[in-house]
């Protein structure tokens, strides 16, 4: 593998799969593979979970680590290009891009969407201009319209927990106080369907994902019907895609409660974190036996390492 920004970029699904299994039951089996290479994190933007949980996995292979907040402390980046540079921003990606590549053998960059232009958010132009200015591998820690390290750390706790091949696993819009990304639910509705899930979808209308993201699953509006039956459920606001980054509802009858979970089959409780309790999920729910966020949260350290070795074979 060389760049990891989406399921796109894996060669074989179910080889990868096996080997997380492999990482996370031997850790510390790897622990040469990254000697003297060099990871340096990026973010554009906050980060509990992936900050810690990339450092670690590359810690475990061996690697050196360097955390750089772009805009907290260190210039604020222009990423246009052919403008005028008298405003606040001293440093162009290019150059940025270019000497952070000669420090380090791998860059993983979290840059979130403006949600003011759909066409600028979806040509994710910052991550994809690291892959053009930086000349080494370039792993996606979330980007403007995907989040792949959490995606395949979701796919592999499904694993860990389904009690059949193709589980029904609902991927259910939720209320929030802000507009948030697309990013989570387009690259999990990906990996789900790629894993080979019963996939449905569901959200108020009007909060229709990106059909290239959504190809392969089932979009159900009647929110009944779609929580029926599902072993696992996924929650997760996102703001409009279609009337983009607005919010069109704050119906509190999508929070994931007693009332949508009594109609699965028991399912699972997922989400990515940070949640907003009571507002995304009630207590009961997160707090019950059937929550596996935490799992899944641990499991992050899980899919870097994995991702990560398999960019470390190749350099
Ligand atoms: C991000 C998102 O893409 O939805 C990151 C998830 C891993 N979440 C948020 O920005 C939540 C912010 C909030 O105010 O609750």
């Amino acid at each position: 593998m060389r760049h990891f920004t989406s399921v796109h970029d894996v060669l074989h699904f179910q080889r990868l799969l096996q080997e997380a299994v492999e990482m996370k039951n031997n850790p510390f089996g790897y622990a040469t593979a990254g000697q003297h290479r060099t990871m340096c994190l990026l973010f554009f933007n906050s980060s509990l979970r992936t900050r810690l949980s990339t450092q670690k996995a590359a810690q475990n292979l061996g690697m050196n680590t360097m955390v750089l907040n772009i805009n907290e402390d260190s210039w604020k980046m222009e990423t246009q290009f052919g403008v005028v540079m008298n405003g606040d921003k001293a440093e162009h990606i290019k150059e940025a891009a270019a000497v952070i590549g000669r420090y380090c053998d791998i860059i993983g960059i979290r840059s979130f969407p403006a949600l003011k232009n759909r066409a600028e958010d979806y040509a994710d132009s910052i991550i994809n201009q690291f892959i053009q200015y930086a000349g080494v591998p370039i792993v996606s820690m979330e980007s403007a319209i995907r989040h792949p390290l959490q995606s395949f750390a979701d796919i592999i706790t499904i694993e860990q927990y389904k009690k059949k091949a193709r589980p029904k696993v609902l991927l259910a819009w939720a209320p929030h106080c802000r507009a948030l990304p697309q990013s989570v639910p387009n690259s999990f509705a990906e990996w789900a369907v790629a894993a080979g899930y019963e996939v449905v979808v569901t959200h108020p209308e009007g909060y229709e994902l990106n059909p290239a993201f959504t190809e392969g699953a089932v979009i159900e509006y009647d929110r009944e019907k779609a929580y029926r039956g599902a072993d696992f459920v996924y929650a997760k606001n996102w703001s409009s895609y279609v009337h983009y980054g607005k919010i069109l509802t704050d119906d509190p009858a999508w929070m994931v409660s007693h009332q949508n979970m009594t109609l699965t089959n028991q399912a699972k409780f997922m989400h990515c974190l940070p949640v907003r309790r009571n507002l995304v999920v009630t207590d009961s729910i997160i707090d019950s036996s059937d929550s596996i966020v935490i799992e899944e949260a641990a499991n992050r350290v899980v899919s870097a390492q994995t991702v990560l070795w398999n960019i470390l074979k190749y350099l």
